[in-house]
């Protein structure tokens, strides 16, 4: 079993960032050995800080799955040549105590491209390379610290589109003819390459359990969740203070929406599943 899962607004509060209501349920996955993947639109510098608070050293997930950060005690470099050999589209670079496994273009690619349309097209949109870390401290509550570390993008651009419905399809439409789209987080669209959670979440587990068939299990509140959730065994919708939950089509797996918000409705879900897991026999106790 392998639990993937996204950050703000599902196991952090939409608003205070806290984390306290999940805590039995983290303190029961860390007691049944199972790893904890967070699968998040943060940046590395904000998920290595986040890892420290929750006590975790697994594998993790960046920006909406444009990397995937791997301790290298998990996996050795031979190992992961062989899978890049076999994997199109795949870089592997050393990150001191992790591999970084990247899925998507660099940032500074996407930045050019979105301004270029933006100066073509008069497109009236601000994103993080636009603002100053007083102004993005005000859009989502974070301290001042947090939200440097959430300005060291490596692979997105997360935007307020501020433009006409009309215009965003057109915008749309042009940042797909350059390889991009857009995923919407809780306050922003993030602009990125061909990836997503879904994705990163497939390849992190093929590569960590290339075996045998893994029962996976995602947690998102927001649309930039549900190429996870769909991909998931068990999927779980964190109802949302600030949003209706998402829809997701076609899944994979079974599909839960929690009665409550964020932390404490991952908490309840995620006892839930254990619970079923354990009569099952899918985890021992
Ligand atoms: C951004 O991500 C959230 C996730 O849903 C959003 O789009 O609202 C990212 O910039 C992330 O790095 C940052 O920590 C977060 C803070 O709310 O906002
Ligand atoms: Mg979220
Ligand atoms: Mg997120």
């Amino acid at each position: 079993v392998m639990v993937f899962s996204d950050m703000d607004g599902t196991l952090l509060d939409h608003h205070s960032y806290d984390y306290s209501a999940a805590q039995a349920a983290l303190d029961r996955l860390a007691a049944l050995n199972i790893p904890l993947i967070l699968n998040t639109s943060k940046t590395r510098p904000e998920v290595l800080a986040w890892q420290k608070r929750l006590g975790l050293h697994t594998a993790f997930i960046v920006e909406n799955g444009a990397a995937a950060y791997l301790p290298k005690t998990l996996i050795s470099a031979d190992e992961l040549a062989e899978y890049s050999a076999a994997n199109k589209g795949i870089a592997i670079a050393d990150a001191e105590d992790f591999w970084q496994v990247a899925m998507s273009a660099p940032r500074a690619q996407i930045i050019d491209a979105c301004h270029a349309l933006r100066e073509r097209g008069n497109y009236q949109f601000e994103g993080f390379s636009d603002f100053s870390v007083a102004q993005l401290c005000d859009i989502t509550g974070l301290a001042p610290i947090d939200a440097e570390q959430a300005m060291a993008r490596e692979f997105s651009e997360p935007i307020c589109w501020q433009d006409t419905d009309a215009r965003w399809q057109e915008f749309e439409t042009e940042i797909a003819k350059r390889g991009l789209h857009a995923l919407k987080g809780g306050r922003f669209t993030h602009i990125m390459g061909a990836t997503d959670k879904g994705v990163a979440m497939l390849k992190l587990a093929a590569l960590l359990c290339p075996e045998q068939s893994t029962i996976t299990i995602a947690l998102g509140d927001s649309h930039n969740d549900v190429a996870m959730l769909k991909a998931a065994s068990y999927a779980v919708v964190i109802r949302s203070p600030s949003h209706p939950p998402p829809a997701v089509s076609d899944p994979q797996g079974e599909v839960m929406l929690s009665e409550e918000f964020g932390p404490a409705g991952w908490s309840s879900c995620m006892q839930y599943l254990l619970d079923k897991l354990e009569s099952d026999s899918n985890i021992q106790n």
